[in-house]
């Protein structure tokens, strides 16, 4: 059994008053094999203090690319409680713990989410990314510490969708964007510069991104649709 830390031991008076606020919303909580057994705070979720006792939640990693095969990154915004100023995958977050984003059948709750986060974060329109367009890859079970207060430890959904969208970018989340083809990519990984990468995305990049950008136009959604890695 699990103790959970309810109310921390964190200043909150230092952080971005709305990321605080959305500390507040409420994820699905998970055993290692992505089975529901409680909802918590975004807030008790990321607390390391909480993860290291097993704490693990639901979350989702989309990849959106366009009709040029090139990828959507963006920068966190410094506002971000955890991994601020990191660059990262088109767009991340957290199936909240609500009827709508709680069905599993289809992975609907996760598509939900998706939707709702690229048009929270990056101004994408929920006509630009149909539900039915995203492309369910496999699950990632991982632990990632942010700054020794704050982590992740997630079972990830990773969706890839490919749509031409308008951004409108949210600076609360997002404080820039880029679109990158493979080759880019790979030259950024190689030589950084001042860039720095979420843990999450140079996990799925190092393991599955490249296999997967090869054959966006015929990837394989079976094969690994059942399974969670864990890395
Ligand atoms: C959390 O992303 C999900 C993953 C896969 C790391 P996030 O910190 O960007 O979530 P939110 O946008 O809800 O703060
Ligand atoms: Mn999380």
């Amino acid at each position: 059994n699990i103790k959970i830390h309810q109310n921390g031991v964190v200043d909150f008076e230092q952080y971005d008053k709305e990321q605080v606020r959305l500390m507040e919303e409420m994820c699905i909580l998970v055993d290692e094999n992505d089975k529901k057994i409680g909802a918590g705070t975004k807030k008790m979720c990321h607390l390391m203090e909480n993860i290291n006792k097993g704490l693990l939640h639901r979350a989702f990693s989309v990849f959106l690319f366009n009709s040029e095969n090139k990828l959507l990154l963006q920068q966190r915004a410094t506002e971000k409680i955890t991994f601020p100023d990191l660059w990262t995958n088109s767009c991340c977050s957290h199936p909240l713990n609500t009827a709508l984003e709680l069905e599993e059948e289809n992975q609907i709750g996760v598509r939900r989410a998706a939707q709702r986060k690229l048009e929270h974060e990056l101004g994408i329109k929920p006509s630009q990314v149909p539900l039915d367009e995203f492309k369910f890859l496999t699950r990632i079970h991982y632990l990632a510490p942010s700054d020794g207060v704050w982590g992740e430890h997630e079972v990830d959904y990773v969706l890839i969708i490919r749509a031409n969208v308008d951004l409108n970018i949210n600076l609360n989340e997002v404080k820039a964007v880029e679109w990158l083809s493979i080759d880019e990519l790979r030259r950024r990984f190689e030589n950084p510069g001042d860039w720095k990468f979420t843990p999450w995305f140079k996990l799925i990049s190092e393991n599955f991104l490249y296999k997967w950008w090869e054959n966006l136009d015929n990837l394989d959604l079976k094969s690994d649709s059942r399974k969670i890695y864990k890395l």
